[in-house]
């Protein structure tokens, strides 16, 4: 694990699958929410933070056996760089390669390149490179969990009038209204087609949450509620009014097919978000 302390920001990020599972800027509270059930094991995600979840979102197609969400989240990643920027913010380098292991679930050849700027805002990078020689196909989601006063009390903006697959009713595509989100209940939706950034207000918190995005086409918004929150082991029965997910994605529709470049330097696709705390 990477601890970050500077007078701009303080972070934490786990070689663990390049996990980011702190961060607080200067005058601010901390922004990224933690499961205090959290597993720190092989083989297992941390729960909370940014997981990188690649090369496939949710369950594996046709296979059962595979873990949910790929298998980046689970892999040991390298620490490639670290720098201190001029402005004081510090950026760190992972990266993740293919191995017999990965080739063993997902037949293809690939370099990840993880890069996350710890500072006022949190910049998190993820880039792909297809060293194969065939095209590859893949989803890639920064799962990002913040910490919020009372998720019942919060808004999201940003996504009015996206058309969104509905998990908890998955009867079509529905479309966005103009209303602010808010939380009632379970809420699991995968926007499409949407390259907008989001706010999550949060006036009990005093502060709105800015996620800007490049290089994404879907955005999820994800609070488990009572009962999935119980039927998670990592996860406190009581936790989910803490926190929301409004996560950076591309899968679905938005599913990146990323040609081979044989002989030249690889073909590779760029996904990046921009997290910024105002107070209120
Ligand atoms: O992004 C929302 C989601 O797909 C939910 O359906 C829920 O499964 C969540 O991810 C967490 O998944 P995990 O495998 O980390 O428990």
């Amino acid at each position: 694990m990477l601890v970050i302390d500077t007078p701009a920001a303080s972070g934490r990020m786990y070689l663990h699958g390049a996990h980011v599972t702190a961060w607080r800027p200067a005058g601010h509270e901390p922004v990224l929410w933690m499961s205090g059930k959290s597993w720190y094991e092989t083989g297992k995600p941390i729960r909370g933070g940014v997981p990188i979840c690649f090369p496939w979102f949710g369950p594996k197609a046709g296979d059962a056996s595979a873990p949910a969400h790929g298998f980046a989240r689970l892999k040991n990643w390298t620490l490639a760089d670290v720098t201190r920027n001029a402005d004081g913010a510090i950026t760190v380098t992972m990266t993740l390669y293919a191995d017999d292991a990965t080739r063993a679930m997902w037949p293809h050849d690939f370099a990840a390149m993880m890069r996350v700027t710890f500072g006022p805002t949190l910049q998190l990078e993820l880039r792909i490179d297809n060293t194969g020689d065939q095209p590859i196909h893949f989803a890639e989601v920064l799962h990002t969990y913040f910490a919020v006063s009372d998720v019942r009390q919060v808004s999201v903006t940003g996504l009015a009038g996206a058309m969104y697959h509905d998990r908890l009713d998955p009867t079509g595509l529905k479309t966005r209204g103009d209303q602010p989100i808010t939380i009632t209940g379970e809420t699991d939706r995968l926007y499409i087609h949407t390259e907008s950034a989001c706010v999550l207000n949060d006036p009990a918190g005093h502060r709105a949450i800015t996620i800007r995005k490049t290089g994404s086409r879907s955005t999820v918004v994800w609070n488990p509620w009572v009962n999935k929150s119980k039927a998670m082991p990592d996860f406190g029965d009581d936790e989910w009014p803490g926190m929301i997910c409004i996560e950076t994605l591309n899968a679905g529709e938005n599913a990146v097919t990323l040609p081979p470049a044989p002989g030249t330097a690889a073909q590779s696709h760029t996904m990046a978000a921009t997290i910024e705390v105002k107070r209120l």
